[in-house]
């Protein structure tokens, strides 16, 4: 189970009805779970408007990388951090559950970076990342990724403060993912389909998956890439400088 958003067995295993349905039940033990939640998401509003006016008032631009595990966010990084090395000026959170490996993968890209272990937590959220930031002596007109924990459900929930959220897929994930998990993509301002060069090799048709994506978030801006053969970099580094450039 999460041990902040309670989205685990405990309380949402419904082993005993196999129908599908939203969370508002109308038992008194439902309704209990839903009280939960809104003081959960509330708190966290709130420090999340703190973090916002934190960055806006430094003017750092603050991007959420959301996706499923192993979409390619740390690789989306790795080779942002390099190409635009002396360019921009760049910090990132990195969230997993466990290990360091991701900030190690960003420390040797030579920028700098915190780590967040969430243990059985299932996403960031904004105190987290308040807390991480304090420590971070990051610098005015800047760029803070937070890479959060690989995870399409619940960082959907929650607001870090950022001023973009980017969802990566990739092409191995199948082009229903908007379908399946429409608050992500609804909630996102950039929706990145990373992994192009294995086109060739699996079955995902990207003009679906777009259209998908915008069924669910009409203005959802969408880039599709490749982390290891760099085609469409371009396109997601000139969407970066667009956003750097554009006063809060
Ligand atoms: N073929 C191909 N592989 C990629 C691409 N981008 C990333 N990968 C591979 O996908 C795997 C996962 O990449 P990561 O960057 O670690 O993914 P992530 O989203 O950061 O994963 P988590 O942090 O665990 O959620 C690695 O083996 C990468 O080399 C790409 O554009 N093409
Ligand atoms: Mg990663």
């Amino acid at each position: 189970m999460c041990a902040t958003c309670g989205c685990g067995p405990s309380s949402h295993d419904h082993q005993d009805h196999e129908h599908g349905h939203d969370h508002s039940h109308q038992n008194g033990k439902g309704k209990k779970v839903i009280d939960v939640e809104q003081d959960i998401l509330h708190e966290n509003n709130l420090l999340a408007e703190r973090n916002r006016g934190f960055f806006e008032g430094r003017n750092i631009l603050a991007i959420n990388l959301v996706s499923s595990p192993g979409s390619g966010k740390t690789s989306l990084l790795e080779r942002t951090l390099t190409d635009l090395k002396g360019e921009l000026e760049f910090a990132v959170i990195e969230g997993d559950q466990q290990t360091a490996n991701d900030a190690d993968r960003i420390h040797a890209t030579g920028t700098k970076v915190t780590q967040i272990n969430t243990g059985k937590g299932c996403h960031l959220d904004a105190h987290m990342v308040l807390h991480a930031v304090q420590g971070m002596k990051l610098k005015a007109d800047s760029v803070l990724f937070i890479e959060n924990v690989g995870n399409l459900v619940c960082p959907a929930m929650f607001d870090l403060g950022e001023k973009e959220r980017a969802v990566v897929i990739s092409v191995t994930e199948g082009e229903d993912k908007p379908l399946k998990y429409p608050d992500m993509f609804h909630s996102s301002t950039l929706c990145i389909i990373n992994k192009t060069d294995l086109l060739p090799y699996v079955k995902f048709d990207v003009e679906k998956a777009k259209e998908y994506a915008r069924k669910v978030n009409p203005s959802l801006e969408i880039i599709e890439l490749s982390c290891t053969s760099g085609e469409g970099m371009q396109l997601w580094y000139d969407w970066l400088k667009s956003k750097v450039l554009t006063p809060a």
